[in-house]
């Protein structure tokens, strides 16, 4: 009898129970163990992991594909020992929805100035503003337009904000507004009062969040920032907050997590921080992704959403 292929479940954070219960119920014709379960690392096939040990996937020697639990997959880029085999990261529909969630809460709450009623309420002050203005005539705009951030903006522009989005490459999202490049960066964001970050962590994107971008924000613009702390340049975001320059930021991702309990920004009245929970991949959804890609390798097709070593992401 010919053994079933061994995919090996690697998680430093997931509870490993709905990922197999998943991965049974969806793939009967696999094997599933939970790392460190695993009596003979020559019999893994495939793997499915978020933040594995470093250097854990270059000991299995005959492993076929790595797919990504998250979608962002600079943590896995970063071992030097991550064996040269496909990876395929996470595009699944609750990462994408749970993401779109989290932009339009947290650009609905500062475009309607929900920080500063709380203060106010805090302070008992009863106090209007003269104009609260409509969606239609608030800027946002997205860095990043992919599987997450094509979304965001797409549902941003139903909600009727007036939306650009800056990617790499050119885009074609109805009712947002596209940008490219280096080049179109100054003018996206001298329209951008609320910017949403969701780019990648990249050797090119490393840092790109500083005081020169701020700086070519226009005053009293916000930053949220919901992909990965090396983006942004911390100490520059407290001086443009600090200036008067920014209104505000929501970040979701730190440089360091958790962010340490003397950090800044826990206690910077123009920020709100949560932690990294913008988006979740969801175990059902998330399986069937794994179980896709797993079909379509083991009939000699092309895999989808494979990580471009070369760019980063
Ligand atoms: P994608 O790879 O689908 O999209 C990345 C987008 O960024 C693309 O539009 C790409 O442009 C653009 N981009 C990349 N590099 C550059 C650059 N140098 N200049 C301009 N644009 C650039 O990723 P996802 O949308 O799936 O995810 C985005 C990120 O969100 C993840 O990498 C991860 O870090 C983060 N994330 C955070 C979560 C959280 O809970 N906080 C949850 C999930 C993800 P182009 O389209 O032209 O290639
Ligand atoms: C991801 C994340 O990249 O959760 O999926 O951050």
């Amino acid at each position: 009898m010919t053994a079933k292929p061994l995919l090996l479940f690697v998680s430093a954070h997931d509870n490993a129970d709905p990922w197999v219960a998943e991965l049974k119920a969806q793939l009967p014709e696999v094997e599933v163990r939970v790392w460190p379960d695993c009596p003979d690392k020559a019999a893994v096939d495939y793997a499915l992991v978020w933040k594995p040990p470093a250097g854990l996937l270059a000991t299995l020697p005959n492993l076929k594909v790595i797919f990504s639990l998250g979608a962002g997959v600079d943590g896995l880029l970063a071992d030097p020992a991550l064996p040269d085999r496909p990876l395929v990261r996470m595009v699944e529909p609750g990462l994408t929805e749970g993401m779109t969630e989290y932009v339009c809460l947290h650009v609905l709450r500062w475009h309607r100035d929900s920080p500063l009623w709380e203060q106010q309420q805090r302070d008992r002050v009863w106090k209007q503003s003269a104009h609260v203005p409509l969606a239609r005539e608030r800027r946002v705009g997205v860095m990043g337009l992919g599987a997450l951030g094509s979304d965001a903006a797409a549902m941003l522009a139903a909600l009727r904000f007036d939306v650009a989005g800056w990617s790499r490459s050119p885009k074609d999202i109805p009712g947002v507004k596209g940008f490219h490049g280096a080049d179109q960066l100054p003018a996206f964001l001298a329209r951008t009062e609320i910017l949403v970050c969701l780019l990648p962590a990249t050797a090119e994107t490393d840092g790109l969040l500083d005081a020169g971008l701020f700086a070519g924000l226009p005053r009293d613009a916000v930053v949220i920032n919901a992909s990965r702390g090396q983006v942004l340049v911390e100490e520059d975001l407290l001086a443009a907050l600090d200036s008067g320059h920014l209104r505000g930021a929501t970040l979701d991702v730190f440089r360091t997590e958790p962010l340490p309990p003397d950090h800044p920004f826990w206690t910077h009245p123009k920020v709100t921080i949560t932690p990294h929970v913008a988006a979740i991949t969801q175990a059902r959804t998330g399986v069937q992704q794994v179980v896709d890609g797993f079909r379509r390798h083991q009939a000699g097709q092309p895999l989808v959403n494979l990580v471009d070593r070369s760019r980063g992401y």
